[in-house]
């Protein structure tokens, strides 16, 4: 019976440092996001916006395949978070459409229905 406690109690221990391993795993991830972004202005309101959101170590756009990439937090943040941010500041994130009245706020040259 004592053998069997000790066999549990190994296992327990076993389960939590693999928890650990997860978690630590978790706090340098990164992310690519698919925006509605058009230009270096685009560019520059993202990566300086996100910049403030919590957990998020960097952001960086290419403007060209309109594609945020994000490297965070995942203690922080969560990938929700950050596009629920990139929507905030007038951007789709994915399928996640951006905010209509941070949208509205956008100059005219960064909307993405806008002629260029
Ligand atoms: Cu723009």
């Amino acid at each position: 019976m004592k053998t069997l406690k000790i066999w549990m109690f190994s296992l327990v221990l076993i389960g939590l440092s693999t928890v650990g391993f997860a978690q630590d795993g978790k706090k340098g991830e990164e992310v690519k996001i698919k925006t509605s972004a058009v230009c270096g202005m685009c560019k520059a309101t993202l990566e300086k916006g996100l910049a403030y959101e919590k957990g998020v170590n960097k952001a960086t756009l290419d403007v060209d395949s309109k594609i945020l990439t994000v490297s965070y937090n995942g203690e922080k943040t969560s990938l929700e978070k950050i596009k629920k941010a990139v929507n905030e500041l007038g951007y789709d994130a994915d399928s996640s459409p951006a905010t209509p009245r941070a949208y509205d706020r956008l100059d005219a040259c960064c909307k993405k229905d806008a002629v260029h």
